[in-house]
């Protein structure tokens, strides 16, 4: 089975303290104010069974999974997102922009746990079936966004990862990225706030422009 593609499908994507929730609300006013309706939404997550799939993952109170079933908790909650969520909305012509999607599996569970990227790759296929048009990734060196992501407060159990597990996260975002370059727009998401929304924003539009 190949991906479907979706054009309205927008993905963002960054290692933590990448700056996904700021840009995430520039790019949902600008869709809202040309009249669309917008879904925003979220990985892992999307839907009530998601959420609290979400939270079995990034809780510190349960016993933790093991790398094995991290990646299946992640793409069941993908499965019931992209059934309940992703795809009517889709369907009915929507946008839809979510905080991270299937190249976070890639790029956590693959390059940063070392699971086997051909079994990520028909999940992929087999449970997941559909793609972004458009994927921003938020690309900034692991110790400013580190800091930033610290600097908030409570610290779930993949933020207490080492620093060499989140550099292994950001190779693995970069790699994907240039795999496929018609999908991606990386954006260096070291500069400041207003900065990163703007190109995301100019990114969006010209996406808009060409997929009226
Ligand atoms: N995960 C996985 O392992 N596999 C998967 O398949 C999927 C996910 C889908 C939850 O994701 C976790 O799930 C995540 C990967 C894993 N790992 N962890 N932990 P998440 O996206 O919900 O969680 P997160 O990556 O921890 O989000 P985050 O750190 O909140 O990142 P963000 O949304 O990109 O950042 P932010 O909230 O917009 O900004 C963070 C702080 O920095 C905040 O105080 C901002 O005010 C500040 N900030 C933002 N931008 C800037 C700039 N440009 N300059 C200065 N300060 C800034």
């Amino acid at each position: 089975m190949t991906l479907r593609s979706y054009p309205r499908f927008i993905t963002l994507e960054g290692g933590e303290g990448a700056g996904k929730s700021t840009v995430l609300a520039a790019l949902r006013d600008t869709l809202s104010a040309s009249g669309s309706e917008v879904v925003s939404t979220r990985e892992p997550g999307g839907t009530p069974l998601a959420e609290q799939i979400r939270s079995l993952l990034l809780d510190t109170h349960h016993e933790p999974p093991t790398a094995q079933a991290e990646l299946l908790l992640v793409f069941a909650a993908r499965a019931q997102h992209v059934r309940e969520t992703l795809v009517p909305a889709l369907e009915r012509g929507a946008w839809v922009i979510s905080d991270r999607f299937t190249d976070a599996s890639y790029a956590y569970q693959g390059a940063a746990r070392g699971g086997d990227l051909a079994f990520i790759a028909e999940l992929e296929r087999h449970v997941v079936g559909i793609a972004p048009g458009m994927t921003l990734l938020l690309d900034v060196p692991v110790a400013v966004g580190l800091q930033r992501a610290r600097g908030r407060g409570a610290i779930d159990r993949i933020e207490a990862e080492h620093e060499d597990f989140f550099e292994r996260v950001r190779g693995g975002y970069l790699a994907r990225a240039k795999a496929e370059p018609e999908r991606f727009r990386v954006i260096d998401a070291s500069q400041a706030a207003d900065a990163v929304a703007a190109q995301a924003v100019a990114h969006l539009r010209q996406w808009m422009g060409a997929n009226a």
